[in-house]
């Protein structure tokens, strides 16, 4: 048990929800830890002696893996069955060209779009910040209005960037419309990284039941964006991938 993969993750972030998402997915049994909101990139630049600043990270037989898609790449290689890459090679790159496209240029702007509407409500933000561990939600009050600088500061969270966060998302919807085929696939007929990676960057404006930020549609302003995205098809699709292939989850207790 002691040789078990960690996870070093966020709970609310859609990028640690992909990285937790492959490893469910291909039944790799994890142990998850979650370390004091903000305090990620400390963590991070320690555990990878300043090589990766970001969550989610994976310990992986004496490596530490950071970014999801270098993660899910190792996990693909260690486990290759239910693969998420496509065989094809030609469908493998395009697969992995719309998950970069998903990191890069959607979830940056998801996660700003739903910070922008969130950072005004404490008490909502601090609870969807941190949902397994209520007893750090005290001292997360008292230091709220730096956090919150600081979230707005690292992540361009502004009321000014909101429109073009939500012309980027927007091409990321569409992307999806134009480019799932009968199947529901984005590449091909079969689910893959495409599918997992912007379903679950998507995932806090469509938040799926089983998305840990259901927190996130109670607040009028981002329920107002869920159900905006979720009257689209690609929100539609989005809560789709997670009800086909979002299994339980595999984490052991830490
Ligand atoms: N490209 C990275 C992005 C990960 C990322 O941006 N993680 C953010 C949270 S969403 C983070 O760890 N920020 C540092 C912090 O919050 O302290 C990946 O795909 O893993």
């Amino acid at each position: 048990v002691s040789e078990l993969p960690v996870l070093w993750h966020i709970e609310i972030s859609h990028y640690n929800e992909k990285a937790r998402w492959a490893l469910d997915y291909k039944g790799i049994p994890h142990v998850r830890k979650a370390p004091f909101p903000g305090t990620h990139g400390f963590y991070a630049a320690w555990l990878t002696r300043g090589r990766s600043r970001t969550f989610p990270l994976l310990q992986l037989n004496g490596r530490t893996i950071g970014d999801s898609t270098d993660i899910i790449a190792a996990l693909e290689e260690l486990q290759p069955e239910p693969p998420l890459y496509p065989e094809d090679p030609a469908e493998r790159a395009r697969a992995l060209e719309i998950e970069d496209f998903f990191d890069v240029e959607v979830g940056p702007n998801v996660r700003r779009l739903v910070f922008a509407n969130m950072l005004e409500d404490r008490e909502l933000t601090i609870a969807g910040v941190e949902q397994s561990h209520p007893g750090r939600h005290r001292v997360m009050r008292a230091t709220y209005p730096l956090a919150r600088a600081a979230i707005r500061m690292d992540y361009g969270a502004t009321e000014e960037r909101k429109d073009e966060a939500r012309r980027k998302v927007d091409e990321g919807l569409a992307l999806i419309e134009a480019e799932a085929g009968p199947s529901g696939y984005l590449v091909g007929d079969a689910f893959s990284v495409a599918d997992l990676a912007a379903a679950a960057l998507i995932g806090p404006l469509t938040v799926p039941d089983s998305y840990p930020n259901a927190v996130l549609s109670v607040t009028s302003p981002v329920q107002e964006l869920r159900d905006a995205v979720r009257a689209r098809p690609a929100g539609q699709w989005g809560l789709e991938m997670y009800a086909r292939h979002r299994g339980a989850s595999v984490a052991v207790p830490a």
